[in-house]
């Protein structure tokens, strides 16, 4: 049959946020009169270890599925970028499927290096047209989707009953990865230790002709990553401690220093003040340090400072 033409697909990215939790203690600065005594800032310590980072990302471009042969587009693609570390787990959903007989459907997933893993084939029978589904693939669901009978939205086990899958170009050549009951493979055992940036292209055939259906809203990868960020430490300190409301001794330094078991050398800083920001994204130098200066404390008083290392690929957040 003739491959269908493949268009450019918009790709949207939906990155998780993070939650991450941070205790903090804070250093303090005393803003006085000049008999006010000396207080000095407090040293600050905040640790995080590694943790694993879960992303999504996704392409609601709809996939149509023809009578026979190679879906449109083919393949969708999801570009995968911004990730550090190696794969520790991947799911994959598929969003919107409808179809008037679902075991018609392959549909094979490719990773950034090659991989190629069958996600989900020949399931679910001729006899009952499926509509509007979410179904998502992960191996640690608790059951594979039916081979012959009917099945509704849910989570399963990658799947793939029958032989001889085939997926025209460009489409890599099989052999190809295959999850029970055809093979052992999971998505563990293919992507699992590997790099996650990268093309992922998913590749859906109607393998049978005659029925034809929709993957409507597209498809999302679930990612998460090992040993992505470094646990970093903060400490803020001043100068002019007390310092003074008024002039000339208002003015005072803030100086946030930022480690790690490697030098933190990118990333910014923002400065508080209880709750307002005193400067934001401050670019920390060569060895971790930012600061900024402030002739804004007008209020006599303690004021509680606080540095917050904003994070990036390479490094934790932190605070002090
Ligand atoms: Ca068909
Ligand atoms: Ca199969």
């Amino acid at each position: 049959m003739p491959t269908k033409a493949v268009r450019r697909c918009l790709l949207t990215i939906c990155v998780l946020c993070l939650c991450i939790s941070v205790l903090s203690f804070r250093g303090d600065i005393v803003l006085g009169k000049a008999a006010a005594p000396a207080r000095a800032a407090t040293g600050v310590v905040n640790r995080m270890t590694p943790f694993d980072i879960q992303t999504a990302f996704s392409n609601a471009t709809s996939i149509s599925i023809p009578a026979l042969g190679s879906a449109t587009p083919y393949p969708s693609n999801i570009l995968v970028s911004g990730l550090t570390g190696t794969i520790t787990k991947v799911t994959v959903t598929l969003s919107g499927f409808s179809h008037t007989a679902p075991d018609d459907v392959d549909v094979l997933l490719v990773g950034p290096g090659g991989q190629k893993f069958i996600v989900m084939s020949d399931a679910g029978g001729t006899a009952t047209p499926v509509s509007n589904l979410n179904l998502t693939f992960d191996d640690a669901a608790g059951s594979l989707l039916p081979d012959n009978t009917t099945f509704w939205s849910g989570t399963f086990k990658p799947t793939d009953y029958g032989t001889g899958d085939t997926f025209a170009a460009p489409a890599p050549a099989g052999p190809y990865n295959e999850p029970a009951t055809q093979g052992t493979a999971t998505f563990a055992s293919v992507f699992n230790g590997t790099g996650p940036n990268g093309t992922w292209s998913l590749y859906v055939v109607d393998d049978t002709g005659g029925d034809s259906g929709s993957f409507s809203g597209g498809w999302s990868i679930d990612i998460t990553t090992a040993g992505a960020a470094l646990a970093t430490t903060t400490i803020v300190t001043s100068n002019n401690n007390p310092s003074f409301a008024t002039a000339p001794n208002n003015s005072v330094t803030f100086t946030a220093t930022v480690t790690s078991s490697s030098t933190v050398n990118s990333g910014t800083v923002t400065f508080t003040d209880g709750a307002t920001t005193l400067a934001s994204n401050v670019p920390v130098n060569g060895s971790g340090v930012a600061a900024t200066t402030t002739s804004a404390l007008t209020t006599e008083g303690d004021h509680v400072i606080t540095a917050t290392y904003n994070g990036n690929a390479s490094f934790a957040t932190s605070n002090g």
